[in-house]
């Protein structure tokens, strides 16, 4: 039941790699011109403010993201949909209409988002980075009928897209010395996405219902989020390794009544670079994220979703990336990287989804 569009990436990305690959290794050695950037001088893809740039030097980016989850876990362990129609206690029990346990149960959420940045940097110590961000959002969900029992009465499926936050951030250095370098990320994070997304939703008593969508189907945190970090980066030869820690702090509540959790991030990875075109990595990411601070009145009804108790939890992801930039030719100085990301460990709060695997391609091009 993978969606087929997220394959399709995939097939593109090989192909990419594939073009490049010849062309980059049919000039190597037979380039006169000025010296092409290394491919590990950045991070793996998903890694954001990973790298300064001199004074005056532009740098255009492009990133697209899918991510998939199927089936879910309640309290760390795997819960199949009926034991959660029976069993699962619904938060709005009490309130009219409103069954004892969840009666609508998500199956799979496909999500991809295209991101536009851009950077400047008016001098050697200071970098500025502007993102802009468009998102869709799928999850396909089953509706159980009445108030008990494991009946099914139908699936459905609810789609959000549009603008999510843009943020600003400005990468300030801290120390340079040799290959070892520190910068601060100050980052601030915009309210520029929808936390209004409506659809349609069968109900248990089979009626199809336009409602406001649960939190994780908005498209925006609604808050303005200071968004700290720190990174270092180092190098030995052909081996390079960095480290970063980011936060997003939801600064108040937004509009609806509520902010997301806080989060914290900390990555570390190691590249090789086998040419100068081509370098490989390897990423561990450990995050941690609080649930919902307060509700939306709009949000309602017997589905994990629209507790906001069910938000945030601890996660650790393995990734594997591969970054490549043109030495020569019209591909010069031209990156294009990608990164697979698979959860290693999961322990989300109260019933959520389950992670299976994230992927991001992104292109570069500084001038
Ligand atoms: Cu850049």
């Amino acid at each position: 039941m993978t969606s087929k569009p997220n394959r399709r990436v995939l097939l593109g990305v090989l192909a990419l790699g594939l073009c490049i690959s010849p062309l980059a290794l049919a000039h190597e050695g037979e380039d006169h011109g000025p010296t092409a950037a290394r491919a590990d001088a950045h991070a793996p893809i998903a890694v954001m403010g990973d790298h300064m740039h001199s004074a005056g030097e532009w740098m255009i980016s492009y990133r697209f993201a899918a991510m998939s989850m199927s089936g879910n876990l309640y309290r760390g362990n795997s819960a199949s949909s009926d034991w959660i129609a029976e069993n699962v206690p619904n938060t709005f029990f009490g309130m009219p209409g409103q069954p004892p346990t969840l009666r609508i149960v998500p199956q799979e959420m496909d999500m991809t988002m295209h991101m536009a940045g851009a950077m400047y940097a008016p001098t050697d110590w200071l970098t500025l980075m502007a993102m802009a961000m468009y998102m869709e959002k799928e999850m396909d969900l089953v509706t159980y009928q009445g108030m008990m029992g494991t009946a099914r009465l139908g699936r459905f499926t609810t789609r959000s897209s549009g603008w999510g936050d843009a943020s600003v951030t400005a990468l300030i250095r801290l120390y340079r010395e040799g290959t070892t370098q520190v910068h601060l990320n100050a980052g601030l994070s915009l309210p520029t996405g929808s936390i209004t997304e409506t659809d349609q939703v069968l109900t248990p008593m089979g009626m199809v219902m336009e409602m406001r969508l649960p939190y994780g189907m908005q498209l925006g945190a609604g808050t303005y989020d200071a968004m700290p970090g720190i990174t270092y980066l180092d190098r030995r030869g052909d081996v390079s390794w960095g480290a970063q820690y980011r936060g997003t702090i939801r600064l108040g509540e937004n509009d609806e009544g509520y902010a997301l959790g806080d989060a914290h991030q900390l990555t570390a990875w190691a590249a090789y670079q086998a040419a100068p075109w081509i370098s490989m990595s390897a990423r561990l990411a450990a995050r941690t994220q609080g649930a919902i601070d307060g509700r939306d009145a709009r949000i309602m009804g017997p589905v994990q979703t629209a507790d906001p108790e069910n938000y945030g939890g601890e996660f650790v992801d393995l990734s594997f990336g591969v970054n490549l930039i043109g030495q020569s030719g019209i591909l010069f100085d031209h990156r294009l990287a990608a990164e697979f990301i698979l959860p290693l460990h999961q322990d989300p709060n109260g019933l959520q989804m389950e992670r299976d695997w994230q992927f991001m391609i992104g292109y570069q091009k500084a001038f």
